[in-house]
């Protein structure tokens, strides 16, 4: 068979990496060509994404690829978390370092646009869950502490839409990652620029939308002369990493399901046709982001595996290097349901001591303090069980249709105990896969860009031929049906 080759760069919290998948018509393979550490840079006070770095990586990647004997690489698609962006000069020169959306600057500005502008005003246009970082809120900061780099920036780029410029000299924005800013109109999937009037940001930097499978150009002359590589076409995919992780959920079928895609952040919720805008949705701090194929993202940001990696971490400080599953094995000798913690309260926001600030919560909240990483361990990922739970129960309640079973995708799920502990919490079957979700998802638009894949289902069937699911069922219903009052009693969703 015919065999085609893309290339797909996907930026997480901890690592980017260069994937090359081969596709015969039927099926994938998959092969890491490349791994680096993306390491923010707090400098001056500000926390920074190290772009130059990032970018030098990306060719590396290619580099790596087209000497493994690849030179024959059809398309090369880049993702990233959402929300982050850099601004660049009339003469086409990024302005500054752009920042990581976990700097502290935007703090206050959710409640700085609620004065301003109401934040139903601003959830009916964007339809977008108010996440303190959302680039909106950037710009507010920004503009707060009169950044002079807005007086001169002629072009707004996404992190995903940045590495695509450098790579081939045009810009464009790419609607998946777009979504994420809450400045685009969730109807018209244009810029909202009554919106950025209202916010008092600069109107007049937003570039053309293109919609994921979008070819941008093809590398530039410059970096094939460095990197020895033909002129190979760079896509726009769904560039926002959640956009592409949820393409490759492997439901072929017609039936209702949540997915979570699981990581440092977890997020949960359904696939629809058309944004669900109403004050119901508002009230539960749902977000309605663009999916790939005119699919609309209906979920919920929820603090994921981050509080166990930033707990691994702060052992690690203090000398006791533990693996992940050292503590998953401490956590499954813990006694079950002594404790919960929100895992999305802002306590657990900032990088620090974890099981110091969750023996806090605990303690205010009245419950057992946990000690020892075991029963720290059990209470995050109980919670975070329970969480999914609820916003599993809020997706019924808004769809007013049962979710037959819980699709878990991403790196997130190595962790089987946070899989199990899923199914049994929510009473629902889980199936768990593919790992690779992000890069798959990635992979599968480049494909539908060159022809090869015909619509979405189709590479859902191909996804779901190329890659190992998982079943996990639920447990002890009782037991956990009970200990869901109990963890009602301290966590409320919104
Ligand atoms: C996950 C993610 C999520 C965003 C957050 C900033 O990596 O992209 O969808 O909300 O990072």
């Amino acid at each position: 068979a015919e065999l085609t080759k893309v290339l797909a760069f996907d930026f997480g919290a901890s690592s980017g990496r260069a994937m090359l998948f081969t596709f015969d018509g039927e099926k994938l393979s998959i092969e890491e060509m490349h791994r680096f550490s993306n390491d923010p840079v707090m400098a001056g006070n500000s926390f920074h994404w190290d772009v130059l770095r990032l970018f030098f990586e990306i060719k590396q990647g290619i580099n790596k690829t087209v000497l493994a004997g690849h030179k024959d690489i059809k398309a090369i698609g880049i993702d990233t978390w959402g929300v982050d962006f850099g601004l660049f000069d009339k003469n086409g020169k990024l302005l500054g370092n752009p920042y990581h959306y976990r700097d502290t600057r935007t703090s206050g500005m959710i409640d700085l646009a609620d004065q301003m502008m109401g934040k139903k005003y601003i959830f009916d246009k964007t339809g977008i869950q108010f996440n303190f970082f959302n680039t909106l809120f950037q710009f507010m900061a920004m503009k707060k502490e009169n950044d002079p780099v807005l007086g001169i920036a002629d072009k707004m780029l996404f992190m995903p839409d940045i590495f695509n410029y450098l790579l081939t000299g045009v810009m464009k924005n790419e609607y998946s990652i777009a979504s994420t800013s809450q400045l685009l109109n969730v109807k018209t999937k244009d810029w909202d620029k009554e919106l950025m009037e209202k916010a008092s940001i600069p109107t007049d930097i937003f570039g053309e939308i293109v919609m994921p499978g979008t070819v941008i150009g093809e590398l530039s002359d410059d970096i094939c002369e460095e990197l020895g590589c033909p002129k190979i076409p760079v896509v726009a995919v769904g560039s926002h990493d959640t956009a592409s992780a949820v393409a490759s959920v492997p439901v072929t079928e017609d039936y209702k399901y949540a997915y979570i895609s699981t990581g440092t952040w977890a997020l949960m919720g359904s696939e629809l046709d058309s944004p669900n805008v109403t004050d119901t949705t508002f009230q539960y701090d749902f977000t309605n982001e663009g999916g790939v194929c005119g699919k609309i993202r209906f979920l919920k940001n929820i603090m994921g595996l981050w509080i166990i990696q930033e707990s691994k971490r702060q052992w690690a400080r203090e000398g006791k290097n533990f693996t992940f599953d050292d503590l998953e094995q401490a956590a499954w000798s813990a006694e079950p349901f002594q404790s919960f913690i929100d895992p999305d309260c802002e306590d657990f926001a900032a990088p620090g001591n974890m099981p110091r600030r969750i023996r806090e919560f605990c303690k205010r909240t009245g419950q057992h303090v946990p000690e020892g990483e075991g029963e720290i361990i059990r209470c995050v990922a109980q919670s975070l069980a329970f969480k999914f739970r609820m916003v599993a129960d809020a997706i019924e309640d808004i769809t007013k249709e049962p979710l037959s079973a819980v699709h878990m995708v991403g790196g997130g799920i190595k962790d089987t105990m946070v899989c199990r502990f899923t199914a049994s919490a929510t009473g629902k079957t889980v199936l768990a896969g593919p790992v690779e979700a992000t890069s798959t998802g990635n992979a599968v638009v480049q494909l539908m860009a060159l022809g090869k894949i015909g619509s979405l289902t189709e590479g859902r069937q191909i996804v779901k031929n190329s890659f190992p699911v998982k079943t996990y069922e639920p447990e002890d219903a009782e037991n956990w049906n009970k200990a869901y009052e109990a963890y009602k009693k301290i966590v409320t969703l919104k």
